[in-house]
């Protein structure tokens, strides 16, 4: 595996040079951030990113994300000219050395949380996802740091109600037609496409998701039977829905060799069916972190891993879930399983 971190750009408080000492860390994964969705990374702005990380002896080989526009996950309007967009940006990330992108076909609203700053028993800060407030929030009001700001209320409600109309079998028609356009530039230019899971992985807000378990990820897979055709296996989104195995997912996914990304994070499930984000350790949540790694590992996992959200703690204050500290403490914490894992098997062949 090659270890990596998320970087938000110059603006991002957690710098390069902080990243770089995080132990075992090889790059960043990263994305140009000020070009709307749909539209194409000016050449000069992926240079002049790849060149600021390179100076740090870091890597940019994985970008997350390039954004699919909200037309091609509907279908309508410019999504044609959009989807040609997205292709050059394949190619261009290409021609800068990029392997891998992440991407999610999620409708408007990428992960939701319904607190972002909980206070756990042990006195840190974390995203939670509690039930009964989701049950009560209004997207029309609020918006999350994942979601795409721009649009206004007005706009917002139209979205949503264009994908209520839509439904499950619609965004399906649309992500198949995305993917079978997409994928034969990804496979000239050799760059490997993973998908993130819906985050949470069931319906928010009365709008479908698609890509929440294994029968869905299999019919998405199905669409185009290529290793450049895969998926960012996020622990975290999809383990808040006990009936997804991590580990079983990711040694079938992973012997098939369609795993190019992986998002490592432990998750606590609560009674309700609501989740808190925990450390990574494994006893801190619902995920057994050390099965998870020993997966990736029984399956010779050679692509990009990363440490996922992380809590607040020591008293950081920055971007929810992406500070400093708890995500340097999970890729140490990753790093250690692995190394465990790697002298084991190295030990067994010798007997
Ligand atoms: C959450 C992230 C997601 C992810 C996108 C990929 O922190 O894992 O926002 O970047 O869904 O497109």
């Amino acid at each position: 595996m090659k270890m990596t971190f998320r970087w938000y750009g110059k603006d991002d408080p957690v710098t390069l040079d902080e990243i770089r000492q995080i132990p075992g860390m090889t790059g960043v994964v990263t994305a140009v951030y000020d070009v709307p969705p749909g539209q194409v990374w000016p050449k000069e702005s992926i240079q002049e990113l790849k060149e600021e990380i390179q100076k740090h002896h870091l890597t940019m080989e994985v970008i997350e994300s390039v954004p699919v526009h909200e037309d091609i996950k509907l279908g309508r309007g410019r999504y044609k000219e959009y989807i040609e967009n997205y292709k050059e940006n394949i190619r261009r990330l290409a021609e800068a050395g990029v392997k891998c992108i992440c991407y999610n076909f999620m409708p408007v609203f990428d992960w939701t949380r319904s607190r972002l700053n909980q206070t756990l028993k042990d006195g840190s800060n974390a995203l939670v996802y509690y039930k009964e407030d989701v049950d009560k929030m209004d997207p029309l009001k609020m918006s999350l740091p994942g979601w795409d700001a721009s649009y206004g209320p007005e706009e917002m409600a139209e979205l949503i109600e264009a994908y209520q109309k839509l439904g499950e079998e619609g965004l399906w028609k649309n992500l198949e037609y995305f993917i079978r356009e997409i994928i034969p530039t990804a496979i000239d230019c050799d760059v490997y496409m993973g998908i993130h899971p819906d985050d949470p992985p069931w319906p928010v807000f009365g709008i479908p998701r698609i890509i929440t378990n294994e029968k869905n990820i299999d019919r998405f897979l199905k669409i185009y039977d290529d290793k450049h055709h895969g998926l960012t296996l996020c622990s975290g989104s999809l383990g808040c829905s006990l009936d997804n195995d991590i580990p079983a997912l990711i040694r079938k996914y992973g012997a098939e060799n369609r795993i190019c990304f992986a998002h490592v994070r432990n998750i606590k499930v609560l009674e309700d069916g609501s989740f808190e984000e925990s450390s990574h350790l494994s006893k801190d949540g619902s995920l057994d972190m050390a099965e998870i790694m020993k997966a990736y590992h029984d399956v010779g996992f050679e692509g990009y891993v990363r440490p996922d959200h992380g809590r607040m703690i020591w008293g950081e204050q920055g971007r929810p879930g992406y500070g400093l500290y708890d995500r340097a403490l999970g890729a140490a914490y990753i790093n250690g399983i692995w190394e465990t894992l790697e002298k084991m098997s190295d030990r067994d062949s010798r007997y």
